[in-house]
């Protein structure tokens, strides 16, 4: 390091500075829409402390925990990444390592609606058994989490939470739609009750080329195809019974959530924030960075889901554009059920996406404090 030491910040800590004295000097008011803070449901299918799965959902998590944008009423856990049970763990793992132990965790359905998925789920299990293995030597075992998860099921918690507060809660699906579809199907009128849904997942139809490079070699063409195609496919039934609920859908679609990556330099910023929340996501996610980098040649890690929160923190992330989904056809099995067009089911989706001011905005923000009123306050009865 050269020059008075007395002067010398770190890159990641002059980021962190001024991002504090921006926020304080504004209130934190200036660039917030008039409805912030945003009350979500996360749905995650969060497979952080796993070898050689993704840890986006995990970031996504962590981004939540930070932003004073957003207020996170409760986690529930689906399949997609790994199990339910496993999203479960892993998250009320992250939660009590966050010091946030009044943020609910409710677990989800293992299985589909009628889908077989355990192939999917089988091949994810045996992902560890190859020379991936060695990102993550040395490693200890995940401890078991103190905190346990609420009595009440995903779905039930859902209809819980949206009927405690009306019109007023966005739940944002970052794996399968199982949950929130068995919620509509229990309660019948919850959906004109639900704000918002915002959803990783779904491919623009121009870009199902098959030259289009989806950047996953490593994964058998049969469970990409059928299961794996980003979390709208991997229970069908339920993604229609969503898709036909009249509920306002935003789908962050993997034409932009694969353009941005949380790189090596990311994980420093992490490791100099200095609190075991942060210690804990920078040693079960470093490793997927590095497997990211030497096994898929990517520069940096996948960071698909946090896209889809950063977007509820600041909209101006992505290009949205109005599309239709046409149900019938994603049930039936095609690749094209998301369509430029009107129709029957309209979304909005994402068709571009400000990689460089996401991508910074991503790494900065992660490295902030998870936020006092988590810690302290009880959950909202
Ligand atoms: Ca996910």
């Amino acid at each position: 390091m050269g020059g008075s030491p007395a002067l010398y910040l770190e890159p990641c800590t002059l980021n962190l500075f001024v991002q504090y004295v921006w926020y304080y000097v504004t209130g934190g008011y200036s660039v917030m829409p008039a409805d912030h803070p945003a009350n979500i449901i996360l749905d995650i299918d969060n497979a952080l402390t796993i070898p050689a799965q993704d840890t986006d959902d995990a970031m996504a998590l962590a981004l939540a925990l930070v932003s004073p944008e957003l207020e996170l009423v409760g986690c529930t856990t689906c399949a997609g990444n790994c199990r339910t049970f496993q999203s479960t763990e892993n998250s009320l793992r992250m939660l009590e390592y966050a010091g946030a132990r009044n943020i609910p965790v409710a677990g989800g359905r293992e299985a589909a609606f009628i889908r077989n998925r355990e192939p999917h789920l089988q091949y994810l299990e045996k992902k560890t058994a190859g020379r991936e293995k060695k990102y993550w030597r040395g490693l200890p075992a995940p401890t078991v989490p103190e905190l346990l998860p609420s009595s009440m099921k995903a779905h039930e918690f859902i209809i819980h939470a949206i009927r405690r507060h009306p019109r007023q809660v966005t739940i944002v699906c970052l794996g399968s739609f199982t949950n929130l579809a068995l919620a509509l199907l229990v309660d019948p009128n919850l959906a004109d009750q639900v704000k918002a849904v915002i959803h990783m997942g779904g491919v623009l139809a121009k870009d199902l080329d098959p030259d289009f490079i989806w950047q996953t070699p490593d994964i058998p063409d049969e469970i990409w195809r059928t299961t794996l195609r980003f979390n709208t496919t991997f229970d069908p039934e339920a993604s229609a019974v969503v898709f036909r609920s009249n509920i306002p859908i935003t789908l962050i679609t993997a034409n932009v959530t694969t353009r941005v990556f949380q790189y090596r330099r990311d994980m420093e910023c992490l490791l100099e924030a200095e609190t075991r929340f942060h210690d804990h996501l920078y040693r079960w996610g470093a490793p997927w960075v590095e497997w990211s980098v030497g096994e898929r040649k990517l520069p940096g890690a996948h960071m698909h889901d946090p896209l889809a929160v950063g977007t509820l923190i600041d909209p101006g992330f992505c290009r949205l554009e109005k599309m239709s989904v046409d149900v019938k056809g994603l049930v039936g099995g095609r690749s094209d059920w998301l369509q430029n067009k009107t129709g029957e089911h309209t979304v909005r989706a994402a068709v571009d996406v400000d990689v460089a001011r996401f991508e910074s905005f991503l790494a900065e923000r992660l490295a902030w404090s998870v936020l006092e009123k988590y810690r302290y306050k009880a959950f909202r009865k």
